[in-house]
């Protein structure tokens, strides 16, 4: 067992967080106030490698390990959550093609989609079934040269925005074994998109739904086999969960770092707030429960990296603890800011909105304790 990052590691993290400190955080009010992220970011972004963290080298990936990548997700968050979470999502897309896709759709859609000309969102939940995801009824119906699409998908991040959408659609049956993953480009006819939903936090990400109205897509925009969607969708969002745990970890550092700077500055009854021994227990606890959630991320990372069957459980146990962790952290460092805090000048309010949808999204920290529950009483 080695607890300490590589150079390597150490390298790729610092990486991450120059790129987000230079080109992501100066700006990251302003895209949260027009609602979008430039395009012309994720070509940067991807120069890096970070358009398919863990994609196979083979497909042009970076094929890092999934640890490797909740480094750069910790880093690039420390500056914006949102703009970091977003890439997530595409991470997890790349690598469900690269993974379960045909060797033509690989061919077809992995360059642009490493280069990030392609920007890819991922389409599991539906208006009537969000948590119960092997629910949706958003059907493709086959035809003599692929699929006819009808449905509609919610609270799609990259709505409208995206270059392509890896929707799990009904193929079959009902429950997960009637459920496969194709693949839509935007510009697809009968591909149409909701309004913009108006959220409290990620909101330099186009939320919306994603229409299907007698929307054609040929055979070969199949991913894998159908009846098999489900099962990708899953292995897709167990790394995703990782990732936004990540998310979560750097952001309340970063929340931690400012506060302490803030704390041996503004003074109060005469001596800097950091000087009150019951402030100080707080920043002990706040230290303690980072360190913890930081360690627990690694190795549920580190177990989906070796296959490990409980990997599912650890990557649903620590987005449940990471992601609680974090919320309440920020938002003690708001607390601690005194009034300022709650001025989006000192940047600590916007921690707080985005974070708090972590517990809500990539399955809510419910449907992960009943994952973790499911497997203690199968154990
Ligand atoms: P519901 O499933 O209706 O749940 C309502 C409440 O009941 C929750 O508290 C839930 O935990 C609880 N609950 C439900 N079932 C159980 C149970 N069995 N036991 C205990 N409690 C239960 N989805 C995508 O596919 N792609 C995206 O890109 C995407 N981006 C999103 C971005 C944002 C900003 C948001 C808010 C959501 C996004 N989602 C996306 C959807 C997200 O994954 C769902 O909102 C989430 O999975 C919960 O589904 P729901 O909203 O339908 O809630
Ligand atoms: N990893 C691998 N396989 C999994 C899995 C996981 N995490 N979760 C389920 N499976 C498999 C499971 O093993 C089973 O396979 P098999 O039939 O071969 O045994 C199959 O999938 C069906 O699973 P269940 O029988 O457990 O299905 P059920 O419907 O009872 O529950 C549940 C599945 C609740 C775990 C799943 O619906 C879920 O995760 N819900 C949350 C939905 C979610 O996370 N949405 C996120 C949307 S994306 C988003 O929010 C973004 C921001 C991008």
């Amino acid at each position: 067992m080695d607890f300490a990052l590589s150079e390597e590691q150490t390298a790729i993290f610092d990486m991450a967080h120059a790129f987000g400190q230079d080109r992501i955080a100066p700006h990251a009010r302003a895209w949260e106030r027009e609602g979008t992220i430039p395009k012309e970011l994720w070509p940067e972004i991807a120069a890096l490698g970070f358009g398919g963290l863990y994609v196979s080298e083979e497909a042009g990936g970076s094929g890092l390990t999934r640890l490797d990548a909740t480094l750069v997700f910790e880093a690039l968050s420390m500056a914006c959550p949102s703009v970091a979470a977003f890439l997530s999502i595409h991470n997890m897309c790349a690598k469900m093609i690269d993974k379960f896709g045909s060797d033509e759709i690989k061919a077809r859609v992995l360059p642009k989609a490493m280069t990030m000309e392609t920007v890819l969102s991922y389409c599991l939940t539906e208006p009537g079934s969000g948590s119960d995801a092997a629910a949706l009824k958003t059907r493709a119906e086959r035809t003599n040269e692929g699929y006819t699409l009808n449905g509609t998908k919610a609270f799609i991040s990259g709505g409208g925005y995206s270059d392509a959408y890896v929707v799990m659609v009904r193929t079959g049956g009902d429950g997960p074994k009637g459920i496969s993953t194709v693949y839509v480009e935007d510009g697809t006819k009968g591909l149409s998109y909701g309004g913009l939903e108006d959220k409290m936090g990620w909101r330099s990400q186009p939320t919306r739904q994603v229409q299907f109205d007698n929307c054609n897509i040929s055979a070969a925009d199949l991913v894998g086999e159908e009846g098999k969607g489900f099962t990708y969708a899953m292995n897709g969002l167990n790394g995703g969960r990782l990732n936004i745990a990540a998310c979560s970890l750097g952001a309340a550092q970063q929340a931690l770092s400012m506060t302490l700077s803030y704390m041996a500055e503004r003074k109060a009854f005469g001596k800097p707030i950091d000087q009150f021994q019951a402030l100080q227990f707080r920043l002990a606890d706040m230290e303690i429960e980072l360190q913890a959630a930081r360690t627990f991320l690694r190795q549920a990372a580190w177990k989906l990296d070796h296959e490990a069957p409980d990997a599912p459980k650890f990557c649903a146990m620590a987005k449940t603890f990471v992601t609680e962790a974090g919320s309440r952290i920020v938002n003690q460092c708001l607390q601690l800011h005194g009034g300022y805090g709650y001025l989006a000048d000192y940047g600590i309010e916007k921690l707080v909105r985005d974070l708090r949808v972590h517990e809500i999204l990539e399955g809510t920290n419910e449907i992960m304790r009943l994952i973790v529950a499911r497997q203690m009483l199968a154990d």
